[in-house]
């Protein structure tokens, strides 16, 4: 879908230059999402709040997914630093930082996404990401939880042995393919915008994402079981050119950083809303059938998946250990505290 003579095609018919200077007052957000997604509603809340705040001095130009490339080109778009700002969720990004691979193990995060966003949002990681991020020329401006990842699937899948050789369709971060090799499973990397047609097509029997993305993507169409195990929350970054954000003055990064932290709560609650309103709406219009793990059967699958961490520090090193680590105690620093869940 996204060829790279289209994708230039599209960038040099939206104007993009190669350099943000020329694009003083202008900053383009791209997204990984379509229209009416958890990235789009941040998005237009971002512009809204940016616009007012510097009274017209700055325009945000939001491209939704579909309008300049993949995941993984819009990435290198912001590296190039071509488009000023995006989202670069770590399924994808842990190809290029793998340090990002701890936001996609699974039975890391709390069952209490409260708690999750709680630690998301003040971990003392960001300064270990902020660097890896500045390694590859991004600056990371927040970490967003939007869903927990939910599978759907041809068929039912409850224990790990009904994972054994079914074709999973993942994002495409090295760690993410490792996760569902550690069940047994036969996991298929692609883009986003493939998954439909791979579904329907039988090239794929199953995929993974949030609820309101299964919706609004149509995958539950094309699938008849959606299966809860709250093995892993969906985690986006925001990021930002590098360059773009060094050169700002003092007062308009103060203005990001501010806007980036108020807007916590409003996306939280968006994706909360987001999630539970689609699940009725795929339920209205389809026969999908839900099916929720119980903690027993989530322990077979916790088990099987613990081995990943060890290949996620032989990707991720030193550093990637240290936030594994870091994550860890304050996740369960902070369920103790709500005297909450227990996710080990
Ligand atoms: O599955 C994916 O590739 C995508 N899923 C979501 C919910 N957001 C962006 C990501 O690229």
């Amino acid at each position: 879908m996204f060829k790279k003579a289209s994708l230039v095609a599209a960038i040099a018919a939206a104007g993009i230059f190669s350099s943000s200077a020329a694009l003083a007052e202008t900053w383009r957000f791209a997204l990984e999402e379509v229209e009416g997604s958890v990235q789009d509603a941040y998005a237009q809340e971002f512009k809204k709040r940016i616009e007012e705040r510097s009274d017209g001095d700055i325009t945000i130009e939001i491209y939704p997914y579909g309008s300049l490339g993949t995941s993984s080109q819009l990435t290198e778009l912001v590296q190039q630093d071509a488009i000023q700002l995006a989202f670069a969720s770590p399924g994808h990004l842990a190809s290029v930082i793998p340090e990002t691979g701890v936001f996609t193990l699974h039975f890391l995060f709390s069952d209490d996404n409260e708690v999750n966003e709680q630690v998301l949002a003040n971990t003392e990681a960001r300064s270990m990401l902020q660097e890896a991020y500045h390694e590859q020329n991004l600056q990371l401006l927040g970490i967003i939880p939007e869903g927990w990842m939910v599978w759907t699937g041809n068929r039912s899948i409850e224990t790990p042995q009904d994972m054994e050789g079914f074709k999973i369709r993942t994002m495409t971060s090295p760690i993410l393919v490792e996760s569902y090799r550690a069940y047994g499973a036969n996991p298929s990397p692609m883009p986003y915008a493939e998954v439909y047609s791979g579904l329907q097509l039988g090239q794929i029997d199953g995929q993974v994402n949030p609820i309101f993305a299964i919706e609004e993507m149509s995958f539950y169409e094309v699938q008849d079981y959606m299966i809860q195990a709250k093995q892993a929350q969906f985690i986006t970054t925001l990021v930002a050119a590098q360059d773009f954000y060094e050169n700002l003055p003092e007062e308009q990064q103060t203005m990001i950083d501010e806007v980036t932290n108020e807007m916590r709560g409003y996306i939280f609650d968006k994706q909360d809303e987001f999630n539970e309103q689609r699940l009725e709406t795929i339920q209205e219009n389809s026969d999908i059938e839900l099916i929720t793990l119980s903690e027993e059967q989530r322990e077979a699958f916790r088990e099987m998946s613990l081995s990943v961490r060890d290949t996620y520090i032989e990707q991720a090193g030193e550093r990637g250990k240290k936030i594994l680590e870091t994550l860890d105690e304050e996740l369960r620093a902070a369920e103790e505290e709500k005297g909450g869940s227990d996710n080990g």
